[in-house]
């Protein structure tokens, strides 16, 4: 039971301090943005470098099938807050754009709201993207987080080609999203910098983050650390210490400023004695965006990427890293985003939300090399409906896609079937692979040849799985659906005119 309550206050405001029995571990989640499964060294890229992520692969858990819970931003992110999937909460179709009337119900509960009823300190970092709202109501301080420093929405979401993503002055590649408000920074709720600073904007990052561990080191409070890294999303962005400075281009430059913030939190844990009491895991939201070429990422071995329900749209590199605590090695269990709020909630001893959760406590996994309790993962597109229900759906080794679609996010590669122009196409029977044998998707076992019987049993189960499924999801009110007020988008100056060009504070 929970010990006397004591308010008192820091730097950072009030704290509830709780003097547990236990001893909850503190959690670091990062998040990177359009980075594909092939994008780092530990998963086998030539040229990224990524050092302190390869670090965190070697001395942690490393996952060979951990999936996001769709293939874009928007709808992934609220299937790792929420352990739910997009289409309860009603993240979809497609994303929130800065006008957006809709966000991320404030009646789901998130990883923060969880582990702050637990006397845990929250912070997010980064990238939100699930709603802005009036006045800000959709903000991550009204979801569980107690401090906020990021962008609300994604960083291309703004006019860009004036802006310097590289110094001295290389201004971004490209022109990002015309006929909105520049891009704000904002602190919890209030706009500091539109548009943002692109070269500085990790570098704060990264001092907001070593501080706020130090802090609730300082208080022995646990804490949540949500970091969404921007990186590696286009357009690529870095400040002075990377730039030119990997092989890969400004692609790989972006990349590594992001496994440079790794770097950060993880020294940040260990010059504060934290690095034994404290489970750092890292995943993306989606495959990469290879419509972007060179500026894109990569799926490596898989195929297509961001936008599509094949692997490479959201098979994700994964690392559980704890030392002590998790044995180093690779796991080819199947796990998902879906699975972080049930397993931190287990971890922090805190009851589940009251609600239906999509996902699984992971610890026999993480601590135990056991079986994991997920045997199922079901593929929703970027634009998910009751008619269709799931395009795909994987059943241990195996995967049967019943509707296959491009995306256009997934363009410019050889292969046809990522893109934006070829369309929703059934399959029935569906096309049905082994995925340990064929972690490619390229040889249906329906396709010609006799099937044998054990194939035929796998094809019939999964074709009962993806029924049930789809008959007991409830699609939750659709948040994007709910259209734009331009009135909405974050102004530093909201009196200024013309919008949106004027809301351009120095
Ligand atoms: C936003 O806040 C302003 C000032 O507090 C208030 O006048 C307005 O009604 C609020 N808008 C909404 C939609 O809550
Ligand atoms: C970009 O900068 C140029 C030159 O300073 C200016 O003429 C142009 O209006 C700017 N464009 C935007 C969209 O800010
Ligand atoms: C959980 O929610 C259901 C349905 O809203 C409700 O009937 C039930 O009492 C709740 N249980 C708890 C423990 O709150
Ligand atoms: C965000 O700012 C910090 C630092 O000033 C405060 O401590 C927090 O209380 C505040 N959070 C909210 C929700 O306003």
């Amino acid at each position: 039971m929970r010990g006397p309550r004591v308010w008192f206050f820091y730097p950072l405001g009030p704290v509830l301090l709780i003097s547990a029995a236990t001893n909850p571990p503190n959690i670091v989640l990062i998040f990177a943005d359009d980075l594909g499964f092939g994008d780092l060294g530990s998963y086998g890229h030539p040229t990224s470098a990524t050092p302190n992520l390869d670090k965190m692969a070697a001395r942690g858990l490393r996952f060979t099938d951990f999936y996001s819970s769709c293939p874009l931003c928007s709808p992934s992110r609220a299937g790792l807050l929420t352990g739910r999937y997009q289409t309860r909460s009603g993240v979809y179709p497609g994303v929130f754009y800065p006008g957006s009337k809709g966000g991320l119900p404030l009646a789901e509960v998130t990883i923060a709201e969880v582990l702050k009823a637990q006397g845990y300190a929250t912070a997010m970092v980064g990238k939100w993207h699930l709603g802005l709202g009036a006045n800000g109501s959709f903000l991550p301080t009204n979801q569980g987080f107690d401090h906020f420093l990021g962008v609300p929405y994604s960083h291309d979401q703004g006019p860009c080609q004036n802006l310097t993503c590289f110094p001295p002055d290389t201004k971004c590649f490209g022109m990002c999203d015309q006929g909105v408000v520049p891009v704000p920074l904002l602190f919890n709720q209030s706009i500091l910098q539109q548009p943002l600073v692109f070269p500085q904007l990790v570098p704060l990052y990264n001092t907001f983050s070593r501080k706020f561990i130090a802090t609730c080191a300082r208080q022995d409070r646990p804490f949540l650390l949500y970091y969404a890294s921007h990186h590696t999303h286009y357009p690529q962005f870095g400040s002075q210490a990377y730039v030119g400075q990997s092989l890969r281009g400004p692609f790989g430059d972006a990349l590594m400023e992001f496994d440079g913030s790794v770097g950060h939190l993880l020294q940040a844990l260990q010059e504060n004695g934290l690095e034994g009491n404290t489970l750092v895991f890292f995943t993306a939201d989606n495959g990469p965006e290879t419509m972007r070429m060179a500026r894109g990422g990569s799926s490596g071995l898989l195929k297509c990427g961001k936008g599509t329900t094949y692997e490479g749209g959201m098979r994700e590199p994964a690392v559980a890293y704890w030392p002590g605590r998790i044995s180093p090695g690779v796991t080819h269990q199947l796990a998902s985003t879906l699975d972080i709020l049930p397993t931190l909630a287990a971890l922090a001893g805190a009851p589940r939300p009251n609600v239906t959760l999509d996902g699984y406590d992971l610890s026999p996994v993480l601590f135990g090399g056991a079986e994991s309790p997920r045997q199922m993962m079901f593929y929703y597109p970027p634009s998910p409906s009751e008619l269709l229900g799931v395009f795909a759906v994987r059943y241990r080794k195996h995967k049967a896609h019943f509707f296959t679609q491009g995306a256009f996010h997934s363009g410019m590669t050889p292969d046809q079937d990522c893109h934006g122009m070829t369309p929703l196409t059934p399959h029935d029977p569906p096309l049905l692979f082994d995925l340990e044998v064929d972690p490619a998707e390229n040889y249906n076992l329906l396709k010609g040849g006799a099937v044998g019987p054990e194939v035929l049993q796998v094809l019939k189960e999964i074709q009962l799985q993806k029924a049930l499924f789809d008959q007991h999801m409830k699609f939750g009110e659709s948040q994007t659906g709910k259209g734009r007020d331009p009135a909405l988008q974050p102004c530093c100056a909201p009196q200024c005119t013309p919008k949106p060009s004027c809301c351009h504070c120095l």
